[in-house]
């Protein structure tokens, strides 16, 4: 594929991280290879009823397999950091402090990393995206219970002991407010529990987003103090946390609409990003999300404030927010949370805030990206990592090849968003750019049907890798955009 890449000066340093993402359960399949234990996310999505499709990541993309072919890819594209998770399910089967080590889940992760590293890709490595082992959702009901916190430690014990030589950022956890909500209020993704709904309701969902999100901050916490303490914090190495925020913009010009605004900001970053950079849960929030979240005791405070050493971000899109209306209901996942909060697309005058994209929620608003990354460093004062970013064209998934290849609405996203980052290079730290995704890839509750990836998958045929437009255009633009060392 032919792509024309106008004229770019290099705007971005030298050591400007650049790179794509996947995560372990959206990618390796072979659930049961080499010992691996089962995880929430084979139970739920073996369920046909909880994917698109009904299909599970039984197979996903087959990576665990194909690593090699991977990592050459990869290097193609030019990439100089690789974002994936780590399955705590190979690397301790049963979870738990006392549950033995699969050394063969290590040996797997150790090679893999070695050989990013000899292609010049810098592993980005995510402790935990979302694929609790079975057995502790079992034993405890996972998150729910605050004992999830000692075998967390002792997993992350695990993989700092074992990789951290090969390791220089890592993250604890993808997107906390997104498993507390998802996982325990609105009951689509893993472990499936909420009260609301209709199909054996589970757990109670005024409650359990909020404990949930409590045990996971601790969780973080207790293992940022173990990377510090425990002589694993060597020079060059940094350890944080990755959240999901979307840009929250008033609805109109009523101071109505502004405080929804801020109401909406506060329950989506500062509920996670103030215990973790200023300490504690914000007032706001304690107003926003009630007196069900629960308190922290001054040493939990301590022990999570300061405890990420940067602001790994999740951003996809922009949404209009102002106080609910009768007419309106929401399906958002964070309007749903929150009460007073009425999350839409759409302006006063009927006109929408951007174009459609592949799926309802990801409606591309670079402008929006730009406010986010000015208030988000103004509000906690980090230098931020974007870990995860990206779209899906209209109706991609229904596009036969090759013209499914041509991803134009794919690369004006990206570049969109890129050129809000050097807009700001003088005001607002980005250390990188991590897109979403390596490849199409088993999109949870959407199974297969949603296509995030630079990379085609051709699922009917042997899982073949195909670059998009998108991947051709990136390493150009990219090349281009980043000074040489
Ligand atoms: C990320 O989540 C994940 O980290 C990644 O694994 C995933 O593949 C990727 O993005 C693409 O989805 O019910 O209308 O509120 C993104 C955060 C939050 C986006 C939940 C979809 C549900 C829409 N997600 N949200 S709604």
């Amino acid at each position: 594929i032919a792509v024309e890449v106008p004229p770019v000066a290099a705007q971005l340093p030298a050591d400007f991280l650049w790179g794509y993402a996947t995560a372990a359960y959206q990618v390796e399949g072979s659930p049961e290879a080499d010992g691996r234990g089962l995880s929430i996310w084979d139970t739920f999505s073996r369920d046909p009823r909880h994917t698109e499709d009904g299909k599970s990541g039984d197979i996903a993309t087959d990576s665990y397999r194909r690593w090699e072919e991977d990592i050459a890819l990869m290097k193609s594209y030019g990439v100089t950091a690789y974002r994936f998770s780590l399955s705590w399910s190979r690397i301790i089967p049963l979870g738990g402090k006392d549950d033995p080590i699969n050394p063969a889940g290590i040996e797997f992760y150790r090679k893999f990393m070695k050989a990013l590293i000899a292609n010049g890709i810098e592993p980005m490595v995510t402790l935990f995206h979302w694929d609790l082992p079975q057995a502790l959702q079992d034993k405890y009901t996972g998150f729910c219970s605050r004992q999830v916190v000692d075998d967390f430690v002792n997993y992350a014990k695990v993989c700092f002991d074992n990789f951290n030589d090969l390791v220089n950022l890592w993250i604890t956890i993808n997107e906390p407010n997104v498993y507390a909500l998802m996982g325990h209020l609105v009951g689509t993704q893993a472990p499936g529990r909420s009260s609301n709904r209709e199909i054996s309701p589970e757990g109670d969902s005024a409650t359990e987003p909020l404990i949930v999100g409590h045990n996971l901050l601790i969780s973080h916490g207790a293992i940022a103090k173990l990377f510090r303490e425990g002589g694993y914090n060597l020079p060059g190495k940094k350890l944080g946390i990755v959240i999901n925020v979307n840009w929250g913009e008033p609805y109109d010009d009523t101071p109505e609409s502004k405080e929804a605004a801020a109401d909406f900001m506060s329950a989506s970053s500062d509920w996670f990003a103030h215990p973790v950079y200023l300490g504690d849960y914000s007032e706001r929030t304690k107003q926003v999300l009630g007196p069900n979240l629960p308190t922290f005791t001054p040493e939990e405070i301590e022990l999570v404030k300061g405890s990420s050493d940067f602001f790994g971000l999740n951003h996809y899109t922009t949404y209009l927010i102002r106080r609910p209306t009768a007419e309106v209901s929401t399906t958002n996942m964070l309007g749903r949370f929150m009460k007073g909060v009425e999350v839409t697309v759409n302006y006063p005058d009927g006109t929408e805030i951007g174009p459609k994209a592949g799926l309802s929620w990801v409606r591309p608003v670079a402008w929006g990206f730009k406010k986010l990354l000015q208030y988000l460093y103004k509000t906690y004062g980090k230098d931020i990592y974007i870990t995860e970013n990206g779209v899906i064209c209209p109706d991609e998934n229904k596009t036969p090849l090759p013209e499914v290849l041509n991803d134009d609405y794919r690369i004006k996203y990206f570049r969109d968003y890129i050129d809000q980052i050097i807009a700001l290079k003088d005001t607002v730290p980005v250390k990188g750019y991590i897109g979403w995704s390596f490849l199409d890839n088993f999109e949870w509750q959407e199974g297969y049907t949603a296509r995030f990836g630079v990379t085609y998958i051709d699922y009917e045929n042997d899982l073949k890798r195909i670059p998009k437009k998108s991947a051709y255009y990136m390493t150009e633009y990219m090349g281009k955009a980043i000074a040489k060392k």
